[in-house]
């Protein structure tokens, strides 16, 4: 059975999981709003993602005899920047994920609880790949400029996100 402390804890982070996905549903429908529908749709498929991790852990706490409780999401943003601006808030709010998950880990380590550590290790391999992602798109952005063409083929290459 997961303990009082862990499962509050993974109750938290399941708050921020879909407030992520809050977040980038948000982003994109800045993004249909410009007519940028190859942004628009990797934030769509970010935002499903992220209530995918909702949802593992929602699992999770179960699979351990524990209880899920939700708590209020906080209304994000409406109005945004630049792309580059945008990319460079998506790698911010994922590095402090990154930090949350490894808090996470942090505890798990502290209580000795062997099943969340392993749970944990999908997260932490899933937070490198997301901060890479981020950064490859910043740097497209920062290289080839915001001019109408560039963002205009970086918008197509977005729609192609599975
Ligand atoms: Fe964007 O990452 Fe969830 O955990």
């Amino acid at each position: 059975m997961i303990s009082k402390s862990m499962q509050e804890a993974i109750n938290d982070q399941i708050n921020e999981e879909l407030y992520s996905s809050y977040l980038y549903l948000a982003m994109a429908a800045h993004f249909d709003a410009e007519n940028f529908s190859g942004f628009a749709h990797w934030m769509k498929v970010q935002a499903d993602e992220e209530r995918s991790h909702a949802m593992k852990f929602y699992s999770y706490i179960y699979d351990r005899e524990g209880k899920v409780t939700f708590k209020a999401i906080p209304q994000p943003p409406s109005k945004f920047k630049s792309p580059l601006d945008i990319f460079k808030q998506v790698l911010e709010h994922e590095q402090k994920i990154t930090k949350l998950i490894n808090k996470l880990y942090e505890l798990a380590i502290k209580e000795k609880d062997y099943p969340t550590e392993m749970m944990l290790h999908w997260f932490i391999s899933e937070q490198v790949e997301e901060e890479k992602n981020d950064n490859e798109i910043i740097n497209y952005l920062e290289t080839l400029g915001d001019s109408p063409v560039s963002l205009m083929m970086l918008d197509r290459r977005l729609a192609e996100r599975k």
